[in-house]
């Protein structure tokens, strides 16, 4: 009886393992369909999308924080180029770097705070923030946080797009650049290629339905999947970090 009662147990905690192997990741991108940039966030197999701006404006180039709880990302919402936070529903959308300058490139420190690029003292320089907006300050420094992008997860691996043989295609290597593969092997464009967390998967961009859509790859070439479907652009995908699927 006792036994029995083990043997159920395991078969649950395999069961409970395998669900957990198997959680759908969420990819955050840019997509034009509304006529202007707008962020979306969507599941790996195509399903759940969300719209999370919905403003006139241009809002674009999002990075999810550390923790995968917010997104930063640039919008020109009031006249001019500001970095925003917002929670990853789309909520508590917050302006953090409050200048009439130009303010870019937004990029998460590993404790949780942004790092972004501004001229508003006439020359290009780096400032740093809280998600919440305080404590903004000139980083008297040239120091840059690495952008989560090509790198596999244990940095060994690097995906990279070229058009070395006439169009664009994704290639993945060692971070020797030495035995590229090229994983897409496709007549249209594919680019922008971004890792996952834990190494498994590439979403890359391709336009050959005929507009930019978003695609998941292995890192073999091999269980292509088609993200989005529609007649708009749809670019600049990034993978959500989740706490079990952190680097
Ligand atoms: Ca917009
Ligand atoms: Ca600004
Ligand atoms: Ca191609
Ligand atoms: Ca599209």
């Amino acid at each position: 009886m006792r036994a029995a009662k083990i043997a159920g147990l395991l078969v649950l905690f395999s069961a409970l393992n395998a669900l957990s192997a198997q959680q759908v990741e969420q990819i955050v991108y840019v997509s034009t369909c509304d006529g202007n940039e707008n962020i979306y966030l969507i599941n790996e197999d195509g399903t759940g999308i969300k719209q999370l701006t919905s403003n006139p404006a241009n809002d674009w180039s999002p990075k999810f924080s550390p923790d995968g709880t917010k997104i930063a990302f640039i919008s020109d919402r009031d006249g001019n180029t500001e970095i925003y936070v917002m929670d990853a529903d789309g909520s508590n959308k917050i302006n953090v770097s409050q200048s009439p300058a130009n303010d870019w490139d937004p990029r998460w420190t590993t404790d949780g705070k942004i790092v972004f690029l501004s001229d508003r003292n006439r020359y290009w320089e780096l400032f740093i923030v809280n998600p919440d907006g305080s404590d903004l300050k000139s980083l008297v420094s040239n120091w840059v946080p690495e952008e989560h992008m090509c790198w596999s997860p244990d940095g060994e691996k690097i995906a990279e797009e070229s058009d070395r043989t006439g169009n664009w295609e994704i290639y993945v290597g060692d971070s020797k650049r030495t035995k590229m593969v090229n994983i897409t092997n496709h007549p249209a464009d594919d680019i922008d290629p971004c890792w996952n967390y834990d190494g498994t998967k590439i979403a890359f961009v391709s336009d050959r339905d005929g507009d930019q859509e978003i695609f998941v790859i292995k890192p073999d070439g091999t269980g292509l999947v088609q993200v989005t479907h529609n007649h708009c652009d749809d670019y600049s995908p990034q993978w959500r970090p989740s706490e079990n699927k952190k680097k």
